[in-house]
Protein backbone atom coordinates (compact mmCIF):
# COMPACT_ATOMS: atom_id res chain seq x y z
CA UNK A 1 0.00 0.00 0.00
CA UNK A 2 1.32 3.61 -0.84
CA UNK A 3 0.57 6.49 1.12
CA UNK A 4 0.31 9.95 -0.31
CA UNK A 5 -0.84 13.18 0.41
CA UNK A 6 -2.58 13.91 -2.62
CA UNK A 7 -3.55 11.72 -5.96
CA UNK A 8 -4.49 13.03 -8.79
CA UNK A 9 -6.96 11.11 -11.90
CA UNK A 10 -5.71 11.58 -15.18
CA UNK A 11 -3.22 13.42 -17.05
CA UNK A 12 -4.84 16.01 -19.74
CA UNK A 13 -4.90 19.67 -19.59
CA UNK A 14 -6.54 19.32 -15.72
CA UNK A 15 -4.11 16.56 -14.26
CA UNK A 16 -0.87 17.91 -15.74
CA UNK A 17 -1.87 21.77 -15.43
CA UNK A 18 -2.78 20.56 -10.81
CA UNK A 19 0.68 18.46 -11.02
CA UNK A 20 2.72 21.50 -12.18
CA UNK A 21 0.75 23.63 -9.85
CA UNK A 22 1.15 21.59 -6.51
CA UNK A 23 4.70 21.23 -7.65
CA UNK A 24 5.37 24.98 -7.60
CA UNK A 25 3.76 25.30 -4.34
CA UNK A 26 6.24 22.88 -3.02
CA UNK A 27 3.74 19.94 -2.69
CA UNK A 28 6.09 17.45 -3.83
CA UNK A 29 3.87 13.91 -2.03
CA UNK A 30 1.67 13.41 -4.84
CA UNK A 31 0.81 10.68 -7.56
CA UNK A 32 -0.76 11.30 -10.98
CA UNK A 33 -2.42 8.48 -12.06
CA UNK A 34 -3.20 8.26 -15.55
CA UNK A 35 -5.06 5.14 -17.88
CA UNK A 36 -3.63 6.22 -21.01
CA UNK A 37 0.31 5.32 -21.75
CA UNK A 38 1.75 9.17 -21.42
CA UNK A 39 -0.50 12.54 -21.12
CA UNK A 40 -2.77 14.40 -23.21
CA UNK A 41 -5.95 13.69 -21.88
CA UNK A 42 -8.61 13.93 -24.94
CA UNK A 43 -5.79 15.05 -27.08
CA UNK A 44 -4.28 11.94 -26.64
CA UNK A 45 -7.27 9.70 -27.23
CA UNK A 46 -8.90 11.72 -30.24
CA UNK A 47 -6.71 10.94 -32.85
CA UNK A 48 -9.48 10.64 -35.75
CA UNK A 49 -8.79 12.57 -39.25
CA UNK A 50 -9.28 15.94 -39.18
CA UNK A 51 -8.96 16.35 -35.23
CA UNK A 52 -8.74 19.40 -34.53
CA UNK A 53 -9.11 22.37 -32.24
CA UNK A 54 -12.62 24.73 -32.35
CA UNK A 55 -11.37 26.92 -29.91
CA UNK A 56 -8.54 29.66 -30.81
CA UNK A 57 -5.16 28.28 -29.79
CA UNK A 58 -4.34 31.40 -27.82
CA UNK A 59 -6.86 30.88 -25.39
CA UNK A 60 -7.01 26.55 -25.38
CA UNK A 61 -3.27 26.83 -23.64
CA UNK A 62 -2.62 27.35 -20.17
CA UNK A 63 -2.33 31.34 -19.37
CA UNK A 64 0.97 29.97 -17.43
CA UNK A 65 2.46 28.31 -20.53
CA UNK A 66 1.93 30.47 -23.76
CA UNK A 67 3.26 28.51 -26.48
CA UNK A 68 4.56 30.59 -29.47
CA UNK A 69 5.15 27.69 -31.76
CA UNK A 70 1.17 27.47 -32.85
CA UNK A 71 0.88 26.80 -36.81
CA UNK A 72 -2.42 27.85 -37.25
CA UNK A 73 -4.89 30.11 -35.31
CA UNK A 74 -6.76 27.14 -34.18
CA UNK A 75 -4.47 24.36 -33.40
CA UNK A 76 -4.49 20.88 -34.78
CA UNK A 77 -4.97 17.97 -32.63
CA UNK A 78 -1.03 16.54 -32.62
CA UNK A 79 0.35 20.41 -31.71
CA UNK A 80 -1.83 20.53 -28.76
CA UNK A 81 -0.44 16.69 -27.61
CA UNK A 82 3.02 18.01 -28.74
CA UNK A 83 2.51 20.80 -26.45
CA UNK A 84 1.28 18.95 -23.53
CA UNK A 85 4.22 16.48 -23.63
CA UNK A 86 6.60 19.18 -23.86
CA UNK A 87 5.42 20.90 -21.15
CA UNK A 88 5.26 17.49 -18.80
CA UNK A 89 9.07 16.72 -19.63
CA UNK A 90 10.06 20.59 -19.31
CA UNK A 91 7.69 20.55 -15.74
CA UNK A 92 10.14 17.96 -14.18
CA UNK A 93 7.21 16.31 -12.65
CA UNK A 94 7.08 13.35 -14.80
CA UNK A 95 8.17 10.87 -11.99
CA UNK A 96 4.88 11.40 -10.28
CA UNK A 97 3.17 10.05 -13.01
CA UNK A 98 1.74 6.08 -13.17
CA UNK A 99 0.72 5.54 -16.96
CA UNK A 100 -1.43 2.51 -18.03
CA UNK A 101 -3.81 2.76 -14.48
CA UNK A 102 -7.08 3.10 -13.91
CA UNK A 103 -8.74 4.01 -10.65
CA UNK A 104 -11.06 0.64 -9.86
CA UNK A 105 -12.12 2.74 -6.61
CA UNK A 106 -12.09 5.05 -4.72
CA UNK A 107 -13.57 4.88 -1.25
CA UNK A 108 -13.99 7.27 1.66
CA UNK A 109 -12.30 5.93 4.94
CA UNK A 110 -13.40 7.94 7.76
CA UNK A 111 -10.70 6.30 10.29
CA UNK A 112 -8.03 7.64 8.47
CA UNK A 113 -9.57 10.98 7.35
CA UNK A 114 -8.19 9.96 3.90
CA UNK A 115 -9.41 8.26 0.55
CA UNK A 116 -8.37 4.34 -0.54
CA UNK A 117 -7.90 3.94 -4.05
CA UNK A 118 -7.82 0.69 -5.35
CA UNK A 119 -6.52 0.53 -8.90
CA UNK A 120 -6.93 -1.74 -11.93
CA UNK A 121 -3.44 -3.31 -11.09
CA UNK A 122 -4.47 -4.09 -7.68
CA UNK A 123 -2.43 -1.77 -6.04
CA UNK A 124 -3.90 0.62 -3.02
CA UNK A 125 -3.24 3.83 -2.36
CA UNK A 126 -4.03 6.17 0.57
CA UNK A 127 -4.55 9.84 -0.20
CA UNK A 128 -5.15 12.54 2.21
CA UNK A 129 -7.18 14.41 -1.18
CA UNK A 130 -8.21 12.87 -4.28
CA UNK A 131 -8.03 15.32 -6.88
CA UNK A 132 -10.01 13.88 -10.02
CA UNK A 133 -9.23 15.45 -13.58
CA UNK A 134 -10.67 12.38 -15.81
CA UNK A 135 -11.94 15.06 -17.81
CA UNK A 136 -16.39 14.86 -18.92
CA UNK A 137 -15.74 13.87 -22.53
CA UNK A 138 -13.62 10.73 -22.13
CA UNK A 139 -15.72 7.26 -21.81
CA UNK A 140 -17.37 6.95 -25.66
CA UNK A 141 -20.95 6.64 -25.53
CA UNK A 142 -21.72 3.76 -27.97
CA UNK A 143 -25.28 3.35 -29.94
CA UNK A 144 -27.60 0.49 -28.72
CA UNK A 145 -28.50 -0.32 -32.25
CA UNK A 146 -30.06 -3.62 -33.04
CA UNK A 147 -27.75 -6.47 -34.61
CA UNK A 148 -24.71 -3.81 -34.24
CA UNK A 149 -22.48 -6.45 -32.73
CA UNK A 150 -23.67 -9.37 -35.75
CA UNK A 151 -21.72 -6.76 -37.94
CA UNK A 152 -18.86 -8.61 -39.98
CA UNK A 153 -16.57 -5.13 -41.22
CA UNK A 154 -14.85 -3.05 -38.83
CA UNK A 155 -16.09 -1.10 -36.25
CA UNK A 156 -15.10 1.80 -33.95
CA UNK A 157 -15.91 4.92 -31.91
CA UNK A 158 -14.61 8.25 -33.52
CA UNK A 159 -12.25 8.73 -30.05
CA UNK A 160 -10.81 5.09 -30.38
CA UNK A 161 -10.62 5.43 -34.00
CA UNK A 162 -8.65 2.15 -35.75
CA UNK A 163 -5.76 3.26 -37.46
CA UNK A 164 -4.77 -0.72 -38.64
CA UNK A 165 -8.16 -0.32 -40.81
CA UNK A 166 -7.68 1.44 -44.57
CA UNK A 167 -10.48 3.03 -45.75
CA UNK A 168 -8.92 3.83 -49.13
CA UNK A 169 -12.04 2.53 -51.59
CA UNK A 170 -13.98 1.26 -48.68
CA UNK A 171 -18.21 1.70 -48.33
CA UNK A 172 -18.46 3.29 -45.03
CA UNK A 173 -20.91 4.88 -42.67
CA UNK A 174 -20.64 7.50 -40.50
CA UNK A 175 -23.26 7.91 -37.29
CA UNK A 176 -23.32 11.15 -35.87
CA UNK A 177 -22.93 14.84 -37.22
CA UNK A 178 -21.68 16.17 -33.81
CA UNK A 179 -18.15 18.05 -33.27
CA UNK A 180 -16.05 15.00 -34.06
CA UNK A 181 -18.40 12.99 -37.00
CA UNK A 182 -17.63 17.02 -38.84
CA UNK A 183 -14.09 16.87 -38.77
CA UNK A 184 -13.93 13.18 -39.52
CA UNK A 185 -16.48 13.51 -42.56
CA UNK A 186 -13.83 16.07 -44.88
CA UNK A 187 -10.77 13.68 -44.18
CA UNK A 188 -12.10 10.55 -45.39
CA UNK A 189 -14.63 11.32 -48.02
CA UNK A 190 -11.82 12.03 -50.29
CA UNK A 191 -10.18 8.32 -50.09
CA UNK A 192 -13.63 6.02 -49.57
CA UNK A 193 -15.60 4.56 -52.30
CA UNK A 194 -19.08 5.43 -50.77
CA UNK A 195 -20.11 7.24 -47.71
CA UNK A 196 -23.11 7.19 -45.46
CA UNK A 197 -23.81 10.06 -42.88
CA UNK A 198 -26.37 9.41 -40.66
CA UNK A 199 -27.58 12.48 -39.01
CA UNK A 200 -29.87 12.30 -36.25
CA UNK A 201 -30.63 16.37 -36.03
CA UNK A 202 -28.33 18.61 -38.02
CA UNK A 203 -25.62 21.20 -36.42
CA UNK A 204 -25.38 24.68 -36.92
CA UNK A 205 -21.95 24.43 -38.88
CA UNK A 206 -20.46 28.47 -39.05
CA UNK A 207 -16.96 28.81 -41.66
CA UNK A 208 -13.84 27.73 -39.61
CA UNK A 209 -12.24 31.49 -39.64
CA UNK A 210 -8.84 29.27 -39.77
CA UNK A 211 -5.26 30.62 -40.99
CA UNK A 212 -1.64 29.96 -40.64
CA UNK A 213 0.12 32.07 -38.71
CA UNK A 214 2.72 34.23 -40.37
CA UNK A 215 6.43 34.03 -39.68
CA UNK A 216 6.11 37.75 -38.59
CA UNK A 217 3.53 36.21 -36.12
CA UNK A 218 5.39 33.54 -35.10
CA UNK A 219 8.32 36.25 -34.73
CA UNK A 220 6.40 38.23 -32.38
CA UNK A 221 4.86 35.68 -30.45
CA UNK A 222 8.85 34.44 -29.42
CA UNK A 223 10.21 37.89 -29.35
CA UNK A 224 7.33 40.22 -28.18
CA UNK A 225 5.55 38.57 -25.09
CA UNK A 226 3.12 40.86 -25.17
CA UNK A 227 2.01 40.52 -28.44
CA UNK A 228 0.61 37.04 -27.34
CA UNK A 229 -0.98 38.36 -24.53
CA UNK A 230 -2.41 41.02 -26.50
CA UNK A 231 -3.49 38.48 -28.97
CA UNK A 232 -5.16 36.20 -26.35
CA UNK A 233 -6.49 38.92 -24.42
CA UNK A 234 -8.26 40.70 -27.74
CA UNK A 235 -9.75 36.80 -28.51
CA UNK A 236 -10.74 36.22 -24.94
CA UNK A 237 -13.02 39.37 -24.63
CA UNK A 238 -14.16 38.26 -28.07
CA UNK A 239 -15.61 34.97 -26.05
CA UNK A 240 -17.38 36.34 -23.58
CA UNK A 241 -18.99 38.35 -25.75
CA UNK A 242 -21.29 35.71 -26.56
CA UNK A 243 -22.44 34.84 -23.47
CA UNK A 244 -25.62 37.14 -23.14
CA UNK A 245 -26.74 35.58 -26.72
CA UNK A 246 -26.23 31.91 -24.94
CA UNK A 247 -27.52 32.62 -21.74
CA UNK A 248 -30.03 35.77 -21.82
CA UNK A 249 -31.58 35.74 -25.84
CA UNK A 250 -30.87 33.60 -28.26
CA UNK A 251 -31.62 36.15 -30.76
CA UNK A 252 -28.61 37.81 -30.25
CA UNK A 253 -27.11 35.11 -32.11
CA UNK A 254 -28.58 35.94 -35.33
CA UNK A 255 -25.46 36.87 -36.98
CA UNK A 256 -23.68 33.53 -36.20
CA UNK A 257 -27.57 32.09 -37.75
CA UNK A 258 -27.29 34.34 -40.83
CA UNK A 259 -23.45 33.27 -41.13
CA UNK A 260 -24.58 29.41 -40.83
CA UNK A 261 -27.22 29.36 -43.57
CA UNK A 262 -24.67 31.23 -46.00
CA UNK A 263 -22.59 28.76 -45.08
CA UNK A 264 -24.83 25.98 -46.65
CA UNK A 265 -26.16 28.09 -49.53
CA UNK A 266 -22.49 28.72 -50.40
CA UNK A 267 -21.53 24.92 -50.68
CA UNK A 268 -24.96 23.08 -51.19
CA UNK A 269 -27.24 23.56 -54.20
CA UNK A 270 -29.37 20.68 -54.18
CA UNK A 271 -32.64 21.96 -51.92
CA UNK A 272 -33.20 18.79 -50.37
CA UNK A 273 -29.95 17.98 -49.21
CA UNK A 274 -30.23 22.09 -47.72
CA UNK A 275 -33.26 21.00 -46.42
CA UNK A 276 -31.73 18.13 -44.66
CA UNK A 277 -28.93 20.27 -43.02
CA UNK A 278 -30.86 23.21 -42.03
CA UNK A 279 -31.56 23.12 -37.99
CA UNK A 280 -34.73 23.84 -36.75
CA UNK A 281 -33.67 25.02 -33.41
CA UNK A 282 -32.29 27.87 -31.90
CA UNK A 283 -28.68 28.43 -32.58
CA UNK A 284 -26.33 27.54 -29.66
CA UNK A 285 -28.86 25.34 -28.44
CA UNK A 286 -25.98 22.21 -29.35
CA UNK A 287 -22.53 23.28 -29.32
CA UNK A 288 -22.16 25.62 -32.75
CA UNK A 289 -19.58 23.98 -34.83
CA UNK A 290 -16.92 25.67 -37.35
CA UNK A 291 -15.96 23.90 -41.16
CA UNK A 292 -15.74 24.68 -44.28
CA UNK A 293 -15.09 21.38 -45.61
CA UNK A 294 -18.05 19.92 -44.31
CA UNK A 295 -21.05 21.43 -46.32
CA UNK A 296 -18.84 21.06 -49.52
CA UNK A 297 -18.67 17.19 -48.61
CA UNK A 298 -21.69 16.35 -47.57
CA UNK A 299 -22.55 18.11 -51.41
CA UNK A 300 -20.53 15.32 -53.26
CA UNK A 301 -21.75 12.55 -55.54
CA UNK A 302 -20.68 9.29 -53.56
CA UNK A 303 -21.67 11.00 -50.23
CA UNK A 304 -25.26 10.34 -48.95
CA UNK A 305 -26.36 12.34 -45.87
CA UNK A 306 -29.22 9.59 -44.60
CA UNK A 307 -31.57 11.49 -42.21
CA UNK A 308 -34.08 8.39 -42.07
CA UNK A 309 -33.71 6.99 -38.64
CA UNK A 310 -30.99 3.72 -38.18
CA UNK A 311 -32.80 0.61 -38.07
CA UNK A 312 -30.68 -2.09 -37.59
CA UNK A 313 -27.49 -3.38 -38.52
CA UNK A 314 -26.52 -6.65 -40.41
CA UNK A 315 -23.16 -8.45 -40.91
CA UNK A 316 -22.48 -6.36 -43.69
CA UNK A 317 -25.30 -3.60 -44.30
CA UNK A 318 -26.82 -1.16 -42.29
CA UNK A 319 -30.75 -1.28 -43.08
CA UNK A 320 -32.72 2.39 -42.19
CA UNK A 321 -36.30 2.25 -40.35
CA UNK A 322 -37.55 2.54 -44.20
CA UNK A 323 -35.99 -0.73 -44.90
CA UNK A 324 -33.59 0.22 -47.17
CA UNK A 325 -30.14 -1.52 -46.79
CA UNK A 326 -26.80 0.36 -47.32
CA UNK A 327 -24.29 -2.19 -47.78
CA UNK A 328 -20.74 -1.13 -45.78
CA UNK A 329 -17.70 -2.38 -45.21
CA UNK A 330 -16.74 -0.30 -42.02
CA UNK A 331 -19.39 1.69 -39.40
CA UNK A 332 -17.48 4.62 -37.46
CA UNK A 333 -19.92 5.47 -34.40
CA UNK A 334 -19.38 9.32 -33.72
CA UNK A 335 -22.05 8.92 -30.91
CA UNK A 336 -20.54 11.13 -28.20
CA UNK A 337 -19.39 10.88 -24.44
CA UNK A 338 -21.13 9.68 -21.68
CA UNK A 339 -21.13 13.11 -19.84
CA UNK A 340 -23.82 13.24 -17.54
CA UNK A 341 -23.55 9.73 -16.26
CA UNK A 342 -19.57 9.00 -16.08
CA UNK A 343 -18.69 5.96 -14.99
CA UNK A 344 -16.28 7.50 -12.37
CA UNK A 345 -19.24 8.85 -10.34
CA UNK A 346 -20.14 5.16 -9.92
CA UNK A 347 -16.37 4.48 -8.45
CA UNK A 348 -16.37 7.09 -5.86
CA UNK A 349 -18.08 6.17 -2.09
CA UNK A 350 -18.27 9.10 -0.02
CA UNK A 351 -18.78 9.44 3.59
CA UNK A 352 -21.98 7.73 3.72
CA UNK A 353 -21.04 4.78 1.78
CA UNK A 354 -23.13 5.87 -1.59
CA UNK A 355 -21.31 6.23 -4.34
CA UNK A 356 -21.33 10.08 -5.74
CA UNK A 357 -23.80 8.04 -8.51
CA UNK A 358 -25.94 7.14 -5.97
CA UNK A 359 -25.71 10.19 -4.76
CA UNK A 360 -26.98 12.25 -8.00
CA UNK A 361 -29.15 9.83 -9.13
CA UNK A 362 -32.42 11.97 -7.67
CA UNK A 363 -30.98 15.19 -7.79
CA UNK A 364 -28.17 14.80 -11.39
CA UNK A 365 -25.20 16.20 -10.94
CA UNK A 366 -24.67 18.61 -8.56
CA UNK A 367 -21.44 20.05 -6.96
CA UNK A 368 -20.40 22.91 -4.69
CA UNK A 369 -18.36 25.42 -7.18
CA UNK A 370 -18.42 22.48 -10.05
CA UNK A 371 -15.69 21.18 -7.85
CA UNK A 372 -16.41 20.02 -4.49
CA UNK A 373 -19.64 17.81 -2.75
CA UNK A 374 -21.31 17.46 0.15
CA UNK A 375 -20.83 13.91 2.05
CA UNK A 376 -17.63 13.40 -0.20
CA UNK A 377 -14.78 14.87 2.04
CA UNK A 378 -11.38 15.98 0.58
CA UNK A 379 -12.36 15.09 -3.41
CA UNK A 380 -11.84 18.02 -6.12
CA UNK A 381 -13.20 17.57 -9.66
CA UNK A 382 -11.63 19.75 -12.31
CA UNK A 383 -14.29 19.90 -14.84
CA UNK A 384 -16.88 18.89 -12.26
CA UNK A 385 -21.15 19.32 -13.16
CA UNK A 386 -22.07 22.79 -14.87
CA UNK A 387 -18.48 23.82 -15.54
CA UNK A 388 -18.68 23.34 -19.49
CA UNK A 389 -18.59 26.31 -21.96
CA UNK A 390 -20.43 26.45 -25.07
CA UNK A 391 -18.70 29.71 -26.02
CA UNK A 392 -14.64 29.79 -24.61
CA UNK A 393 -12.07 27.59 -23.42
CA UNK A 394 -11.95 24.86 -20.71
CA UNK A 395 -8.36 25.37 -20.07
CA UNK A 396 -9.97 28.72 -18.39
CA UNK A 397 -12.31 26.73 -16.31
CA UNK A 398 -9.36 24.44 -15.65
CA UNK A 399 -7.01 26.91 -14.46
CA UNK A 400 -9.88 28.50 -11.96
CA UNK A 401 -10.26 25.55 -10.18
CA UNK A 402 -6.67 24.53 -9.96
CA UNK A 403 -6.52 27.58 -8.08
CA UNK A 404 -9.44 26.98 -5.94
CA UNK A 405 -7.81 23.80 -4.99
CA UNK A 406 -4.66 24.98 -4.44
CA UNK A 407 -6.10 27.67 -1.70
CA UNK A 408 -7.90 25.08 -0.37
CA UNK A 409 -4.59 23.12 0.32
CA UNK A 410 -2.76 25.85 1.53
CA UNK A 411 -5.85 26.69 4.07
CA UNK A 412 -5.83 23.03 5.23
CA UNK A 413 -2.50 22.99 6.05
CA UNK A 414 -2.38 26.12 7.61
CA UNK A 415 -4.34 25.58 9.96
CA UNK A 416 -4.01 21.37 10.22
CA UNK A 417 -7.27 20.53 8.92
CA UNK A 418 -7.74 17.05 8.03
CA UNK A 419 -10.75 17.19 5.95
CA UNK A 420 -12.72 20.02 4.15
CA UNK A 421 -16.63 19.39 2.84
CA UNK A 422 -18.80 21.90 1.85
CA UNK A 423 -22.04 22.51 3.94
CA UNK A 424 -24.95 20.67 2.37
CA UNK A 425 -27.34 24.17 2.16
CA UNK A 426 -24.42 26.43 0.75
CA UNK A 427 -24.18 23.34 -1.67
CA UNK A 428 -27.82 23.51 -2.59
CA UNK A 429 -27.76 27.00 -2.93
CA UNK A 430 -24.98 27.50 -5.21
CA UNK A 431 -27.13 24.47 -7.92
CA UNK A 432 -30.28 26.72 -7.24
CA UNK A 433 -28.26 29.91 -8.77
CA UNK A 434 -27.51 27.76 -11.89
CA UNK A 435 -30.54 25.81 -12.53
CA UNK A 436 -32.30 29.46 -11.85
CA UNK A 437 -30.12 31.02 -14.67
CA UNK A 438 -30.56 27.90 -16.74
CA UNK A 439 -33.85 28.69 -17.57
CA UNK A 440 -33.18 31.42 -19.68
CA UNK A 441 -29.93 29.58 -21.60
CA UNK A 442 -30.46 28.42 -25.31
CA UNK A 443 -28.91 25.44 -24.33
CA UNK A 444 -32.71 24.48 -22.28
CA UNK A 445 -35.13 26.58 -23.95
CA UNK A 446 -33.84 26.49 -27.51
CA UNK A 447 -35.65 23.65 -28.58
CA UNK A 448 -32.74 20.72 -29.13
CA UNK A 449 -31.71 17.70 -27.24
CA UNK A 450 -27.66 17.67 -26.53
CA UNK A 451 -25.48 16.34 -24.36
CA UNK A 452 -25.83 19.28 -22.40
CA UNK A 453 -29.26 17.83 -20.81
CA UNK A 454 -29.33 14.59 -18.55
CA UNK A 455 -32.25 12.01 -19.01
CA UNK A 456 -34.30 14.25 -16.96
CA UNK A 457 -33.57 17.11 -19.13
CA UNK A 458 -31.41 19.25 -16.41
CA UNK A 459 -28.51 20.96 -17.52
CA UNK A 460 -25.78 19.74 -15.40
CA UNK A 461 -23.16 19.84 -17.37
CA UNK A 462 -22.34 24.36 -18.05
CA UNK A 463 -21.65 27.23 -16.80
CA UNK A 464 -24.56 29.67 -17.44
CA UNK A 465 -21.92 33.17 -16.83
CA UNK A 466 -18.98 34.37 -17.84
CA UNK A 467 -15.36 32.74 -17.21
CA UNK A 468 -14.47 36.10 -15.15
CA UNK A 469 -17.38 35.56 -12.85
CA UNK A 470 -16.21 31.57 -12.39
CA UNK A 471 -13.10 32.98 -11.99
CA UNK A 472 -13.73 35.42 -9.10
CA UNK A 473 -16.25 32.95 -6.96
CA UNK A 474 -13.07 30.67 -7.15
CA UNK A 475 -10.70 33.02 -6.66
CA UNK A 476 -10.11 32.07 -2.92
CA UNK A 477 -10.86 29.20 -0.96
CA UNK A 478 -14.08 29.96 1.13
CA UNK A 479 -13.62 28.31 4.06
CA UNK A 480 -16.73 29.52 5.83
CA UNK A 481 -18.88 27.03 3.35
CA UNK A 482 -16.93 24.32 4.56
CA UNK A 483 -17.18 21.65 7.59
CA UNK A 484 -13.92 20.70 8.69
CA UNK A 485 -12.48 18.46 10.74
CA UNK A 486 -8.91 18.84 12.53
CA UNK A 487 -6.12 16.24 12.04
CA UNK A 488 -5.90 13.72 14.82
CA UNK A 489 -3.48 11.96 16.10
CA UNK A 490 -5.90 8.50 14.91
CA UNK A 491 -6.20 10.53 11.75
CA UNK A 492 -2.44 9.21 10.73
CA UNK A 493 -2.54 6.17 12.86
CA UNK A 494 -2.32 2.80 11.21
CA UNK A 495 -1.52 3.60 7.79
CA UNK A 496 1.03 1.23 6.43
CA UNK A 497 4.36 3.43 4.40
O1 LIG B 1 -20.34 14.00 -29.80
P1 LIG B 1 -21.80 14.70 -29.80
P2 LIG B 1 -18.99 14.51 -30.45
N1 LIG B 1 -28.21 7.10 -33.43
O2 LIG B 1 -22.49 14.13 -28.63
C1 LIG B 1 -25.47 11.35 -32.81
C2 LIG B 1 -16.18 18.15 -27.90
N2 LIG B 1 -15.40 18.12 -29.13
O3 LIG B 1 -17.94 13.50 -30.17
O4 LIG B 1 -27.60 15.35 -32.21
C3 LIG B 1 -27.95 8.09 -34.28
O5 LIG B 1 -21.69 16.16 -29.93
C4 LIG B 1 -25.97 12.63 -32.20
O6 LIG B 1 -27.24 12.94 -32.71
P3 LIG B 1 -28.19 14.00 -31.92
C5 LIG B 1 -17.27 19.19 -28.03
O7 LIG B 1 -17.53 19.78 -26.78
C6 LIG B 1 -14.62 19.18 -29.36
O8 LIG B 1 -19.16 14.91 -31.83
O9 LIG B 1 -28.08 13.64 -30.47
N3 LIG B 1 -27.21 9.16 -33.99
C7 LIG B 1 -24.86 13.59 -32.65
O10 LIG B 1 -25.04 13.98 -33.98
C8 LIG B 1 -18.42 18.35 -28.46
O11 LIG B 1 -19.68 18.92 -28.23
C9 LIG B 1 -13.90 19.21 -30.51
O12 LIG B 1 -29.53 13.81 -32.49
C10 LIG B 1 -26.72 9.23 -32.75
C11 LIG B 1 -23.62 12.71 -32.55
O13 LIG B 1 -24.05 11.37 -32.66
C12 LIG B 1 -18.17 17.08 -27.67
O14 LIG B 1 -16.78 16.91 -27.71
C13 LIG B 1 -13.97 18.19 -31.44
C14 LIG B 1 -26.94 8.22 -31.80
C15 LIG B 1 -22.90 12.87 -31.24
O15 LIG B 1 -22.44 14.17 -31.14
C16 LIG B 1 -18.83 15.84 -28.22
O16 LIG B 1 -18.67 15.81 -29.64
C17 LIG B 1 -14.78 17.11 -31.17
C18 LIG B 1 -27.72 7.12 -32.19
N4 LIG B 1 -28.00 6.13 -31.33
C19 LIG B 1 -15.49 17.08 -30.00
N5 LIG B 1 -26.31 8.56 -30.65
C20 LIG B 1 -13.03 20.37 -30.73
O17 LIG B 1 -12.84 20.79 -31.82
C21 LIG B 1 -25.73 9.75 -30.88
N6 LIG B 1 -25.97 10.15 -32.15
C22 LIG B 1 -12.41 21.03 -29.56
Amino acid sequence: MTQVKHLIVGAGFAGLGMAIKLAEDGEDDFLVIEKDDDVGGTWRANVYPGAACDVPSQLYSYSFAPNPDWSMSFSPQPEIRAYLERLAQRSGVLDRFRFGLAVDRATWDDGRQSWRVTLSDGTEIIATTLISGAGGLSEPRLPDIDGIDSFEGEVFHSARWNHDVDLTGKRVAVIGTGASAIQIIPEIAGIVDHLDVHQRTPPWVIPRNDRRYTGIEKFGFRHVPLMQKAYRTAIYWGRECYVPAFTMNPKLALPAKMLARANIAKAIKDPELRRKVTPDYEIGCKRILISNTYYPALAAEHVDLVDEPIGKVTPNALVTADGVERPIDVLIVATGFHTTDQPIASAITGREGRTLAETWERTGQVAYKGTTVHGFPNLFQIVGPNTGLGHSSMVLIIESQIDYIRDAIRTMDAHSYATVEPHLDEQVRWNEDVQRRMGRTVWNSGGCASWYLDAEGRNTTLWPKSTFTFRRLLSRFDVSAYDVTAATETADEGVPA
